[in-house]
């Protein structure tokens, strides 16, 4: 089943009033296959620069990429949590992240030799940069997220849409994951600030990890 109609069919089936929400479909729908193409660019944009690098640097920059389209119903909560209304101009004004990329890079330089050369090319815009690697969250979060927009060409036109293009490396994803089982466990914990405590202090030893690692494979290289 294709991500669209696995959106669909979740769709249905959280919706409190199936019978309205069938009427706003058809346009839902074509909201996130826009999506999906411009995920399907964004893509296809790194999968190239990483070949390109790789025959050049005789090493791939990155590790993997990992494209999502996010579901309705955290859409719905998100849209809700801003006191917004479900609807297709909504989304499109007020959500940047409805596709999502994340690339798992070795090095912390290779973030920014990759993002800068997407962030390069003349159909890309980059809307917006956080930059959680030089400024990490309290919690000991980081990652490079550009909100870039990218033109996608329909039967009807080019339309811009929107990507949230994540760039962390392989610790920084590993340290991401734990920290977000956190947030869906937090509320059954008896004393959750010592795992932020301990969370935190891996955060800064995989940031010592990562440029202690990346120091060597400058020597070596
Ligand atoms: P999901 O399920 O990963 O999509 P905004 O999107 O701008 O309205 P925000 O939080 O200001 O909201 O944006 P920000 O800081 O750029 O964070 C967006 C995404 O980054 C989050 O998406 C997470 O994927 C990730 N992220 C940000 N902070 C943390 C953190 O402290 N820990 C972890 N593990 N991930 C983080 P969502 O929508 O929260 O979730």
């Amino acid at each position: 089943m294709s991500a669209v109609s696995d959106v669909s069919m979740e769709l249905l089936m959280n919706s409190e009033n199936p019978e309205d929400m069938l009427e706003h479909m058809q346009s839902f729908l074509d909201m996130m296959m826009n999506y999906e193409c411009a995920l399907m660019e964004i893509e296809t944009k790194l999968k190239v620069l990483n070949s390109e690098f790789a025959l050049q640097h005789n090493r791939n920059p990155f590790e993997s990429i990992k494209s999502r389209l996010k579901k309705p119903i955290s859409i719905i909560e998100k849209l809700r949590k801003k006191g917004l209304d479900f609807t297709i101009e909504n989304i499109e004004n007020n959500l940047t992240d409805i596709a999502g990329v994340r690339v798992i890079c070795s090095f912390p330089e290779d973030i920014y030799a990759v993002s800068d050369l997407l962030a390069m090319q003349d159909d890309i815009t980059v809307v917006e940069t956080k930059d959680y690697i030089r400024n990490p969250k309290s919690n000991g979060y980081r990652s490079l997220h550009l909100i870039v927009e990218i033109p996608i060409f329909l039967t009807t036109g080019k339309k811009y849409m929107k990507v949230e293009v994540q760039f962390r490396t392989i610790a920084m994803d590993f340290w991401a994951s734990l920290d977000h089982k956190l947030k869906y466990k937090k509320d059954n914990l008896k004393h959750p600030e010592i795992i932020v405590q301990e969370l935190k202090k891996c955060a800064d030893t995989i940031t010592s990890v990562d440029y202690k690692m990346q120091e060597i494979r400058n020597m070596l290289e």
